[in-house]
């Protein structure tokens, strides 16, 4: 039962579900590692006789926490909208810009025309930006293509980037993100297109683990919804939704019912919305930063959603239109000082329950038979990393057990 190393002198936050202090913490710990999975965890003093020999590192007195998990981004996209950002200031709103043809459109256009190298130039350095916090598993959503080929260039560039940078990838196909120009006053003939083209020659390529969409007054209906969800169910993908950011339209309910694995945004979900998302098991991805950068005020139901136990995962959504965000950290300290979470909701919402909006079972908390994805941090306590903003006290990233 030897394993190939472990990892002695550090100061551990398992993030185990059933964790009465929800950290899960271990004084003086111990990790043993065999290939990338967890092979042994718990107090030096208890590590197994077995395990002297192998390749020891010292932890220096560092924490370890799971990996970091960004469970819903849309880091593939190329250009930025700081000019829209200008005009927000100056009075237009989110929705004013949308309707113009800006937003979204812009960069659709700036991602439809640029090669995939240059696209994969564009969105390195913001995946290298994450990393540099200990993530180790990210999602990345397409959605700034809006036709086949343009989609698929984002998912394959998605791909290429994980691979170049070492991190696991989910990714998820978006294309029910916004009306193509041209598709212009034909929203109906575009989500047929998605559901009728598009969305089977991804999963055909094996390109999307999961299929999401848009629910909005400024993007897609309920039923244009739904088809897409009934699309993705035909090709056995799961689904999440972008649902209720700015308007209550029943989106999270109708993503409990073809049984997400996340409904996102939730700032106007209704109380039956929340119950329906707690019945179907589906997780509750919040996205402060583009609560902070939209300067929105009304804050997603919190309370309703503790109640009612829907797992609550954060993320930074991060996108040239809402959340112009690289840091995972930021969003902690955000999900406290704006959303009311305590820091170990907060640090569990980029781990354990990020895992499991992405429908993953063997990461995200520190277990035997988990993954070997941690973070080393130099840090007096886990509340640390949602208390300070603008630090990052990452010191290592172990990834599938090595460093
Ligand atoms: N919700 C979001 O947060 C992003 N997409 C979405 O459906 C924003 C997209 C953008 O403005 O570029
Ligand atoms: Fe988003």
């Amino acid at each position: 039962m030897s394993g190939d190393a472990v990892w002695i002198n550090a100061r551990i936050a398992t993030l185990a579900a059933d964790a009465a202090d929800g950290y899960g913490l271990i004084d003086d710990g111990a990790i043993a590692i065999s290939g990338d999975r967890i092979a042994w965890i718990g107090t030096r003093r208890d590590l197994p006789a077995d395990y002297r020999g192998v390749v020891e590192h010292d932890c220096g007195g560092a924490w370890i926490t799971p990996g970091l998990i960004d469970c819903h981004t849309h880091l593939v996209y190329a250009g930025d909208r700081a000019a829209e950002f200008e005009q927000r200031l100056l009075g237009a709103s989110y929705e004013d810009i949308a309707r113009a043809g800006g937003g979204i459109q812009s960069t659709v256009k700036a991602t439809r025309a640029a090669s995939e190298d240059e696209l994969l130039r564009q969105s390195a350095g913001r995946l290298a930006a994450l990393i540099a916090e200990g993530l180790t598993t990210i999602e990345i959503k397409s959605g700034y293509g809006l036709d086949l080929a343009s989609e698929m260039k984002i998912l394959n560039t998605a791909r290429r980037l994980a691979r170049q940078h070492g991190i696991e990838l989910r990714t998820t196909f978006l294309g029910a993100h916004a009306l193509p120009p041209e598709f212009a006053g034909r929203a109906d003939d575009y989500i047929a297109e998605v559901c009728e083209h598009m969305l089977p020659a991804i999963a055909t390529a094996g390109l999307a683990d999961a299929v999401d969409a848009f629910c909005e007054t400024i993007a897609f209906t309920r039923e244009q919804t739904a088809r897409v969800f009934e699309a993705a169910q035909r090709f056995g993908l799961p689904v999440k939704l972008h649902a209720d950011q700015l308007s209550d339209s029943g989106g999270a309910a109708l993503a409990a019912q073809y049984g997400a694995l996340s409904a996102d945004h939730l700032e106007c979900a209704s109380e039956d919305s929340v119950r329906a998302m707690a019945q179907a098991g589906t997780v509750a991805v919040l996205l402060p930063g583009a609560y902070y950068f939209l300067r929105d005020t009304h804050l997603p139901p919190i309370a309703l959603l503790r109640e009612h136990r829907v797992p609550i995962a954060i993320s930074t959504d991060c996108n040239p239109g809402t959340s112009p965000c690289t840091s995972l950290l930021l969003m902690l300290n955000m999900a406290c000082t704006l959303f009311r979470l305590t820091p170990a909701e907060a640090l569990a919402g980029v781990t354990r329950n990020a895992a499991l909006a992405l429908g993953l079972r063997d990461r995200g908390q520190l277990a035997v038979g988990m993954r070997a994805d941690f973070a080393l941090w130099d840090i007096g306590h886990p509340a640390e990393l949602a208390y300070a903003f603008g630090a990052n006290p990452c010191v290592g990233r172990i990834f599938g057990g090595k460093r």
